[in-house]
């Protein structure tokens, strides 16, 4: 098989399209558990992992993003997490090895990405939390991956230190921070965090995560005007929730009362996913991609909507859709088949079907902070009295 083309090159010469939400996804089918949200499923049920990368190159992503989420040694023992028993050299092993098999049977790349530590929420400092992302890197050196990113931080602090670390290796470096246009959690501004990424070496930056498309979007064009007033310059990328996030705050939607387990209501139509597409190749971003409660059918509007800018590639997925909801053309009732053009879906006003309940809640707001007694992380379980403690201030 001939070379693959490099990420950058990629990025110089038109649009890539990410894929989407892992652990999401593979907690709804039975492989993942939300509250770790760990990815021991590479070792525990690769089939489910391998199936999973399938579908989102399947509906035209040019990435597979090895699923090594959250797979810090001291994240997967947090908690009394069960997962700690795999440790994590092996569970990035298996993931890298994952993405490979799956991007092989297409054009696609792999990428290799590191997240937030425990050991930053909980103040242990930059050694301590650069010591976790470098067994993570090695992992993903000795696996050749195409690319590495560092992505879900809300501090900037310590998306610096994981870019500083990911530098360490010869390969192009991205970087993501699951913040919305207010700026991190320590009140660095959208810009201002772009600028210090691109100072630290990333070639890529953006945001993931926490917020819907739209106001990730909105994240996106700030960091954009930090890097231009400051005569630097970067390609960017945009993977947002699957969810419409217009009343979340600076925390996002894990501030949001339905997080995780209600966020259904919220969820965008393939065709918010058209419109997505369209504004973020508009602005400028040429990484598009997908975080939580994304599915492979997202990723496919996504990538039917830049055909063009693709160069007229269609991914195989597409061809059991048909452009534009085309197949509507074959139904057996008559207004459906009206259905089966552009302008209907992309004027509708989808209802909910909730008639008792609000169209859009109030966050949490604890307003707790990196350091905070309330963030320390431990490897021991929640005891009750713990629990008890916390329930009584949600009710306060
Ligand atoms: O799962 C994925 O595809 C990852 N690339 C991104 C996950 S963003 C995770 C959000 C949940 C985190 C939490 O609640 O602690
Ligand atoms: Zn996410």
């Amino acid at each position: 098989m001939a070379e693959k083309k490099g990420i950058i090159q990629r990025l110089e010469e038109g649009v890539v399209i990410g894929d989407g939400g892992f652990v999401f996804e593979l907690e709804k089918r039975g492989f993942c558990k939300a509250g770790p949200w760990t990815p021991e499923a590479t070792i525990e049920n690769p089939e489910a992992v391998r199936e999973l990368h399938r579908e989102f190159l399947r509906a035209g992503s040019d990435v597979m993003q090895a699923f090594t989420f959250y797979a810090s040694d001291d994240k997967l023992e947090n908690r009394a997490n069960q997962a700690a028993i795999h440790g994590g050299r092996s569970v990035n092993q298996a993931a890298c090895e994952l993405a490979r098999e799956v991007a092989n049977e297409g054009d696609a790349l792999v990428l290799g990405g590191l997240s937030q530590t425990p050991a930053y929420l909980s103040g242990l400092g930059e050694e301590a939390v650069k010591a976790q992302y470098r067994k993570q890197l090695d992992v993903f050196v000795d696996n050749k991956v195409d690319f590495l990113l560092a992505e879900y931080f809300e501090y900037l602090e310590e998306a610096v230190w994981a870019v500083e670390v990911l530098k360490e290796s010869s390969l192009p470096v991205a970087c993501s921070l699951a913040i919305g246009p207010e700026g991190d959690m320590a009140g660095v501004t959208p810009g201002d965090c772009a600028v210090r990424l691109v100072k630290a070496g990333a070639e890529i930056v953006g945001v993931n995560c926490h917020f819907d498309p739209f106001k990730s979007l909105e994240t996106v064009r700030l960091m954009m005007e930090g890097i231009k007033a400051a005569g630097l310059s970067c390609h960017y990328m945009c993977q947002p929730l699957g969810y419409h996030t217009p009343d979340a705050g600076r925390q996002g939607f894990i501030d949001l009362p339905e997080f995780p387990f209600a966020l259904e209501p919220r969820t965008l139509t393939r065709w918010d996913c058209h419109r997505y597409a369209r504004d973020a190749y508009n602005l400028g971003v040429r990484y598009i991609g997908a975080c939580c409660g994304m599915q492979p059918y997202h990723v496919r509007a996504i990538s039917e909507e830049l055909e063009e800018e693709r160069g007229g590639l269609t991914a195989k997925a597409s061809e059991k859709h048909g452009k534009w909801g085309d197949g509507l053309r074959q139904h057996t009732k008559p207004w459906v088949r009206a259905r089966a053009q552009r302008d209907y879906w992309e004027t509708l006003k989808p209802a909910s079907g909730r008639p008792t309940c609000p169209s859009t809640s109030t966050p949490d707001n604890w307003g707790v902070k990196a350091g905070d007694d309330d963030l320390k992380q431990k490897t021991a379980e929640t005891a009750d009295e713990e629990l008890a403690a916390l329930q009584a201030k949600q009710k306060a």
